[in-house]
């Protein structure tokens, strides 16, 4: 049995060979041009070098929608080959050193060998997802009508376990927090007490919350429907605060970008949950219509930066408790999700940079003086610079690859991979 194929060190270093003459070349331009503005671009290597994403586990699958699912060749098959992919991911774009998995798609007999096996790819677990918005074989108690909101205590109870379990085997893959998503919510008006699911809730979190370890935290993770499609228990920032306010110190609120109405204004809900103190982190991805889960950067970029310029703005106030987990959660159902997850992770980093590059003091002196058009110039010259070249330099620098999916096409991992990897056959529904 040969062992498994694995993209070499020498062959991103030809790959590298060859385009980096043109990319020196345009960071060298780059670096001038930003000179002239003041702007310290080796300082901005570092910080983007620096930057982090977790990938989600259950995004280096094919993704599907309630209609089907188009499985690719080499589909990973269970966790351990997923953490190999997330490697892939790190290996090339260098962006992404965590992965974020989700119970219990990701449940093993023996956790200590999935941190191993994370651990020898130098990949890291950052929070883990709990799941009761599934049921699962063998499962006694159904989550048709809800989880944690239930109005039978039996179910909330099985779901409480559920989530005290995750964060057992959070501990054991090095974790330090819990994400809380629950679909929990109604399709009929009346169908349930809209303040009674609530109180529910906040009962049952209570002793989840009491159940995690002293340096852990707990993200909760709010959403405007679906699968709710007249009331979701968790459904915007404010309900999300409040409860995050009621369960105390650990509690904090996770922003899933596609969890909104169309056209929120997003980046206000990031100010305003760093303002309080109670922001977690994200899922990223991106959406045109509903939650689509669409990759990062890909419909909206520039409200992608004007999220990570409320982030910049609140890491040079060094605002107090701002500890965001980055993590993305999307799903691939048309591209090779590596290529996505590669090519998101670079438009996270791309949002990054143009933000770090915003002249703050040109833009507090506009505010300042009420001259809207000057400050909205400020934040459109960061957006409107193109910063690939030295993102390109910061993977070169790192050991990535100068252009990760030239170079994951060149070395033919998913073709390898599809022989080593006996094709699921058939189509199926859901997301994952
Ligand atoms: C819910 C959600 C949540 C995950 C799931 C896979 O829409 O964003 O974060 O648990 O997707
Ligand atoms: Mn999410």
């Amino acid at each position: 049995m040969s062992a498994p194929f694995s993209i070499s060190a020498d062959f991103i270093a030809e790959h590298n060979a060859r385009l980096e003459g043109a990319t020196m070349e345009d960071y060298h331009a780059l670096k001038r041009a930003l000179a002239r503005r003041g702007i310290d671009t080796e300082a901005l290597v570092g910080a983007v070098a620096a930057f982090g994403v977790a990938i989600p586990t259950w995004g280096v699958g094919t993704g599907g929608t309630r209609f089907a699912r188009f499985p690719g060749p080499g589909e990973p098959r269970n966790v351990f080959e997923k953490i190999d992919d997330c490697a892939v991911i790190q290996q090339l774009a260098r962006a992404t050193p965590t992965i974020s998995p989700h119970l219990p798609w990701d449940k093993v007999d023996d956790y200590a060998a999935l941190r191993e096996r994370a651990k020898a790819h130098g990949l890291a677990f950052d929070a883990v997802n709990s799941n009761t918005f599934q049921d699962q074989p063998g499962q006694e108690l159904s989550y048709k009508f809800g989880s944690l909101s239930h109005t039978d205590k039996a179910v909330r109870d099985q779901a409480v376990a559920h989530n005290i379990e995750c964060v057992e085997i959070g501990r054991k893959l090095g974790s330090k927090a819990l994400t809380v998503w629950i679909s929990d919510g109604s399709n009929f008006a009346g169908q349930s007490s809209l303040t009674k699911a609530l109180d529910r809730y906040l009962d049952a979190m209570r002793e989840i919350v009491a159940a995690l370890p002293a340096d852990w935290r707990v993200f909760l993770e709010h959403k405007l429907y679906e699968p709710g499609f007249y009331s979701t228990v968790i459904s915007d920032w404010g309900t999300s605060f409040a409860a995050a306010q009621e369960l105390g110190p650990k509690a904090h609120c996770l922003v899933d970008l596609g969890h909104h109405a169309p056209n929120v204004n997003i980046e206000q809900i990031v100010a305003r949950l760093v303002r309080f103190q109670k922001l977690a982190g994200f899922h990223f991805n991106d959406s045109k219509y509903g939650d689509d889960d669409l990759d990062s950067g890909s419909v909206e970029p520039f409200r992608l930066f004007l999220v990570f310029n409320e982030l910049i703005d609140a890491q040079r106030r060094k605002a107090e408790g701002f500890a965001p987990a980055y993590m993305i959660d999307q799903s691939h159902n048309v591209t090779d999700p590596i290529e996505s997850l590669m090519q998101s992770a670079i438009e996270l980093q791309r949002a990054y940079a143009q933000a770090l590059i915003v002249d703050r003091a040109a833009l507090e002196a506009a505010q300042a003086a009420n001259d809207a058009l000057g400050a909205h110039l400020e934040l459109k010259r960061a957006f409107t610079t193109d910063v690939s070249p030295l993102l390109a330099l910061a993977r070169l620098r790192a050991g990535g690859a100068i252009a990760p999916i030239a170079a994951y096409r060149a070395c033919e991992y998913r073709a390898q991979k599809a022989k080593e990897r006996p094709t699921v056959a058939g189509t199926s529904a859901g997301i994952v």
